[in-house]
């Protein structure tokens, strides 16, 4: 794997981050998720330079507590449900303005991409935030592989239907598939992650696999999973939740605690996990990426554009 070290990190640095990935808290995960075999292939990846120092959530919490409704509209359903989905073989389809269309293998897809571990704080729409150490690849590492033509102003993005395994897709709770989209300048930013796994091994089905987009300074809904194709749009997508209510739900979907849902206040979170006492914490804008993203947002008024 041709490593490229972008950041001035390699595997010398012994970063404390070794220490959380317990190998047989994992294992037991895997066995109770029924993945069956405890002999999951660990992925190598290069820590990140955009990685918070932020203590992640247990393997148990971010694969129990899950937003994917394709398996049912409750945190518990994805965990339930999701096993039976069929993520090998898995290809995407990439069209639109790009100048090598076509469907692709996941593995090709991922060829040459570089992959890094990158913990990063993420924030649900609903007022609750995980720390998640996932494992992926700059989705502009993928966009310049395939050419982004002239005229490209946006990505789109679809979520697998499959009813026959997805069981929440026989209900007309969203209009499937699950659709979202970003600027091209969101999708290019270096902090905007194709995520092909967590916790150093291949992503679990109910977090999204085999690979689902990760976008840390926006809400969670934003960060699609289970991808199966990929538009270069002259023309701003439609997105799943904007769709079903373009009140509550915004395009640009930036966390943003100045600009409260209509429903209840953005302001502060609770972070899963942290127990009945923690208290709430504050949400910052952009989730705290604001040195890598506010200049994206110059000219804009995020009080509309939200
Ligand atoms: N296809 C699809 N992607 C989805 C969703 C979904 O229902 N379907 N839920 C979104 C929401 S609301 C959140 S908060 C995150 C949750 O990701 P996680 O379960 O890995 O924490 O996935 C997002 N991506
Ligand atoms: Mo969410």
């Amino acid at each position: 794997m041709p490593y490229r070290f972008k950041t001035g990190l390699n595997w010398s640095d012994t970063t404390p981050r070794a220490d959380f990935i317990n190998r047989r808290q994992l294992i037991a995960g895997a066995v109770a998720m029924g993945f069956g075999t405890p002999a999951l292939a660990r992925i190598n990846a290069l820590p990140s330079q955009y990685s918070t120092d932020a203590e992640p959530n247990t393997l148990e919490e971010i694969t129990q507590y899950n937003n994917f409704y394709e398996f049912g509209p409750g945190k518990g359903d994805p965990a339930r449900n999701a096993g039976g989905l069929t993520t090998d073989p898995w290809s995407v389809k990439i069209d639109g303005l790009v100048e090598n269309p076509g469907n692709y293998d996941l593995a090709d897809l991922m060829s040459g991409m570089v992959l890094e571990e990158r913990i990063y704080r993420f924030r649900c729409v609903e007022a609750w935030s995980m720390i998640v150490p996932w494992i992926g690849f700059q989705l502009s590492d993928l966009l310049n592989k395939v050419g982004v033509r002239p005229g490209a102003k946006f990505v789109a993005f679809e979520t697998l239907v499959r009813p026959e395994e997805m069981p929440g897709q026989e209900s007309p709770l969203l209009d499937w598939p699950y659709r979202e989209g970003l600027r091209i300048d969101e999708a290019m930013n270096p902090l905007s992650i194709l995520a092909t796994g967590l916790y150093g091994e291949a992503m679990p089905n109910q977090n999204g696999a085999p690979i689902r987009l990760v976008v840390p300074w926006k809400y969670g809904f934003k960060s699609i999973k289970s991808i199966v194709r990929i538009s270069l749009t002259e023309t701003r997508p439609q997105t799943t939740w904007n769709m079903q209510n373009p009140r509550e739900y915004g395009f640009y979907s930036n966390v943003n605690p100045k600009v409260d849902h209509p429903r209840w206040s953005q302001a502060t979170e609770r972070r899963i996990g942290a127990g009945y006492f923690a208290g709430r914490e504050d949400t910052l804008m952009f989730n705290g990426y604001g040195d890598e993203v506010t200049s994206l947002y110059a000219g804009q008024d995020l009080s509309k554009d939200f």
